[in-house]
């Protein structure tokens, strides 16, 4: 029977040493780290994220301030906000929490965020930047599975690597995440043929599709590291579940992260760790 990736655990570990780390920071340039977070409406999923973010920050010792707008306030009402902050030198990360009302245009509202403030690692320059091997922050979620990953103490060089799933925010940078660790890398999703049969190929399996139980027992490799990214809440029981039917795919695996307590808490967790690096990246300039 595999392990469990405790990412709950993980994530208490690296937030003490980041709170170590930003007291020394304070000593050294006389202020903490700081991260804005914007909240549209009033999605329960979104409030329960955002609280866990400014949670983490008071533990890590990051200053944090939580901006929550109404759904139905303007993209330039939501813009200017975000011109700001921007404009604001004492604040290092800037946040806008997915999704957004309809009304918004998401893009145009990531373009707006400036560069070196973008602690999800979601604007377009930051993107390139990943994809052309450049420095860059790296979107939280694909950053903390690299760390569960390594966690477990598996080499990812030479390996082969499925990732279910093609998002803009998992799929395609953990994807590249993984090539830089000089995996053999598959992206999957719900149009590949025989799911099943190039899931069974991975020693490392990512599944990130947003559908419960998408991937089943008999799908994972003896052996495999299994990464379930998947935050769905079950109709009937209203519980959290993961895409992985955990239960049954541990008895296959070596390695498994559960949900909750695997790369959500994680995915929370990387956020400081960036609003660390744009901080530095700031000071230091
Ligand atoms: N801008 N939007 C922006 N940045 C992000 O990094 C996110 N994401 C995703 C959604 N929109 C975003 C998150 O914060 C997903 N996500 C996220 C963050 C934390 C958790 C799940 C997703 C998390 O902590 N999950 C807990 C359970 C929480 C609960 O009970 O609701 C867990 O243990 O998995």
């Amino acid at each position: 029977m595999g392990n469990i990736i405790d990412g709950k655990q993980l994530s208490l570990r690296l937030k003490g040493e980041m709170a170590e780390e930003v007291k020394a920071l304070d000593a050294k340039y006389g202020r903490v780290p700081s991260l804005a977070v914007i909240l549209v409406g009033e999605n329960p999923a979104s409030q329960s994220y955002v609280r866990g973010k400014i949670k983490a920050a008071g533990e890590v010792g990051i200053k944090s301030d939580l901006i929550t707008m109404p759904a139905d306030i303007s993209e330039e009402a939501l813009l200017a906000e975000i011109e700001r902050l921007n404009n604001d030198n004492l604040v290092d990360g800037v946040l806008v929490q997915l999704p957004l009302p309809k009304h918004i245009d998401e893009e145009r509202v990531i373009d707006a965020i400036a560069l070196e403030k973008d602690v999800d690692g979601f604007h377009p320059d930051n993107v390139a930047n990943l994809w052309l091997g450049k420095p860059c922050v790296e979107p939280c979620t694909p950053k903390g599975i690299m760390q569960m990953i390594a966690e477990c103490g598996f080499d990812v060089a030479g390996k082969r690597a499925v990732v279910v799933g093609r998002s803009n925010i998992v799929g395609k940078p953990i994807a590249k995440l993984l090539l830089d660790a000089n995996a053999t890398v598959t992206i999957a999703h719900s149009r590949t043929a025989d799911l099943g049969a190039v899931c069974r190929e991975a020693d490392i399996l990512v599944a990130a599709v947003g559908r419960k139980h998408i991937i089943t027992a008999d799908m994972v490799k003896p052996g495999a590291v299994v990464i379930d990214v998947g935050v769905n809440r079950d109709t009937e029981t209203g519980m959290l579940c993961g895409d992985v039917d955990t239960a049954a795919a541990q008895e296959v695996a070596s390695y498994i992260t559960p949900v909750p307590g695997g790369v959500g808490p994680m995915t929370i967790t990387m956020l400081m760790k960036n609003t660390i690096e744009c901080f530095l990246n700031r000071i230091v300039k």
